[in-house]
């Protein structure tokens, strides 16, 4: 029994397993730990709970390569205990939201070990391919095409045995699924409707637009000066994406059962978003742009690559993501996740002195934005990046990889160790801040990566005790979303695009319309009445400073108003 468009006035709280709650003290977080913490979700009041994978898996890529999908890894419990989970999510009113990874899987896989026999009806599970033409198999140079893997390294694996490569787009433990074969398709929604019947509530579908590549695997060639080539942009969004989608959409009755359904998309413009989105194609509730999360890196597409980023720019982005979903398809709306640096270090103001009022304002800016806003564990206090100093600190695969190639590269040491503590994914990993007690109260034992030293001050039990925090400011957001419709159907205006401080926009709804201030500063700010709406008879839904001055917005103030 879920409504036709729940998911439309729904906040989901995204949980990175290993990293929340420790209940057997191996130091890293379980199924029975999340199941300790469900009535503090409920008390934010989200909707909905995703789990990054809690899949049999190696950990090559801490579960985003799983070996195998009907069952729960050791590390992090039983299927007995996500059982619990999924009923004690039910019991609170909430639902609950699986990744779903299966543009590969792990090399450790049954299918893959099947697949690297040649004779194996498998075989072509997966993309073999020869040694390109006039090359020895296994010698440098030799590998099919020039492609980068996402996590250093060719994209080409040589296996022994056959002489042949297999495709990964992500680490070599991570070989790509061939979905051209109608087999592996029907196998992977068998294994969907399975999770269904088990009683979840959707899918966070990873990197679900790489699944359709282009039957020709086009080569390119590696920039001056490098082994590989990264732009491996072909493989993206490739001719029978839609088709797939809808065809996935279909077999496993996602819309008939009102499933929420959210596709991460790296790569994916407003066009590609708004066919995989619009309702009357039934493939996609929402996608997960990549847009606004690479706007802080040079022209290129290296992460690593920092750049500085305008207010203006930042707010146009959204805005043209807003403008572009506006009457078909729908938007996701996020800052952090568990790939991406800490909300609060990198587009707010992480000080001691405007930590607080910063994070709150972000919130107020994403969730005030239309779509279905995610919070990511930890944002609700505001939690901030970890600054490691040393290599030896850093444990995911793609820090450790890029800092061995970009030393190999001859790049700069501190450089580099500057760039990771900017964007390594580790930055969002560190445990969660519980309380003021070792380890952040995340573990009884040694954490798989240690707390952030600020968890003193930036803890939930804090939080939750003090009406003022950020964790408050969060709940009443969602609260408000849930009151009034406008929040979630109103038409969304950007307002003084080119402001370098204050970011306004209006909400427009039937019956009523909100105006949004925020000052993405740390100056005060005088704000441009005669360009705004008429503030007369306006009230105060909610704002991050109580009463101030009607035409001063204090330092990372923001307001959101309804106007008469
Ligand atoms: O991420 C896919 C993705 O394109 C990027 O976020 C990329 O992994 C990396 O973070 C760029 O810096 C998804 C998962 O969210 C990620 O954790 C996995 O490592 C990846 O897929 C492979 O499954």
């Amino acid at each position: 029994p879920r409504p036709a468009g729940w998911w439309k006035s729904a906040v989901v709280y995204q949980i990175y397993p290993r990293s929340f709650a420790d209940y057997n003290g191996d130091g890293m977080g379980d199924l029975p730990g999340i199941l300790g913490k469900l009535d503090y979700l409920k008390q934010l009041g989200v909707d909905v709970v995703w789990l990054s994978p809690v899949y049999k898996s190696p950990q090559d890529d801490n579960g985003y390569d799983i070996s195998d999908y009907h069952d729960i890894d050791p590390l992090f419990g039983s299927l007995a205990d996500l059982d619990a989970i999924i009923a004690g999510v039910h019991d609170r009113g909430m639902k609950l939201v699986m990744d779903l990874v299966v543009n590969h899987t792990s090399d450790e896989h049954q299918w893959f070990v099947e697949s690297r026999d040649p004779a194996s009806p498998k075989r072509d599970w997966y993309w073999w391919r020869p040694a390109r033409p006039g090359f020895e198999p296994g010698a440098p140079g030799a590998e099919p095409t020039g492609w980068k893997a996402a996590f250093g390294g060719s994209a080409w694996e040589f296996d022994e045995r056959s002489g042949e490569y297999y495709l990964h787009i992500f680490s070599r433990k991570q070989p790509d699924l061939n979905w051209e074969n109608p087999t592996v398709r029907q196998a992977i929604y068998a294994m969907m409707r399975w999770w269904v019947d088990r009683g979840v509530d959707g899918f966070r579908m990873d990197v679900i637009n790489l699944i359709s590549k282009p039957a020709e695997l086009a080569d390119t060639a590696p920039p001056e000066g490098q082994a590989y080539d990264a732009n491996f942009g072909s493989v993206m969004n490739g001719p029978r994406l839609d088709e797939f989608l809808a065809e996935m959409n279909r077999e496993v009755g996602l819309d008939e059962q009102q499933l929420i359904t959210v596709g991460e998309t790296p790569g994916a413009t407003i066009e590609v978003a708004r066919s995989i989105t619009d309702p009357d194609r039934h493939e996609l509730n929402m996608v997960f742009t990549f847009e606004h999360v690479s706007l802080d890196s040079q022209p290129g597409g290296v992460k690593w690559h920092l750049a500085e980023l305008p207010l203006p720019v930042l707010k146009k982005n959204l805005a043209d993501w807003q403008e572009g979903l506006a009457d078909a398809g729908w938007n996701s709306l996020y800052w952090n996740n568990h790939d991406q640096p800490r909300a609060v270090s990198r587009f707010g103001d992480d000080s001691p002195e405007f930590r607080v009022a910063s994070a709150k304002t972000l919130g107020t800016v994403l969730h005030l934005h239309k779509g279905t806003p995610y919070v990511y564990q930890g944002e609700e206090l505001g939690m901030t990046n970890t600054y490691f100093t040393d290599i030896s600190q850093y444990q995911d695969l793609e820090s450790v990889n890029y800092h061995a190639e970009a030393l190999s590269l001859g790049l700069e040491a501190e450089a580099v160790l500057h760039s990771l503590s900017v964007k390594s994914r580790d930055n969002a990993r560190t445990p969660m801040q519980w309380n003021d007690r070792s380890h952040a109260g995340f573990t009884e034992g040694i954490p798989w990566l240690p707390a952030n030293p600020n968890y003193l001050v930036v803890n939930a039990e804090a939080a939750v005790a003090d009406p003022d925090s950020v964790f408050h400011h969060y709940r009443k957001l969602i609260e408000l979303r849930h009151e009034n419709p406008v929040v979630v159907e109103g038409r969304f205006e950007l307002l003084l695009p080119d402001h370098e401080r204050l970011w306004a926009f209006v909400r427009t709804g039937a019956d009523s319309s909100l105006l949004v201030l925020a000052n993405l500063s740390r100056e005060p700010l005088e704000l441009p009445v005669a360009e705004l709406p008429d503030l007369t008879g306006s009230t105060l839904l909610l704002g991050t400073h109580g009463a101030g001055s009607p035409t001063v917005l204090a330092p990372w103030e923001s307001r959101i108003l309804r106007l008469a």
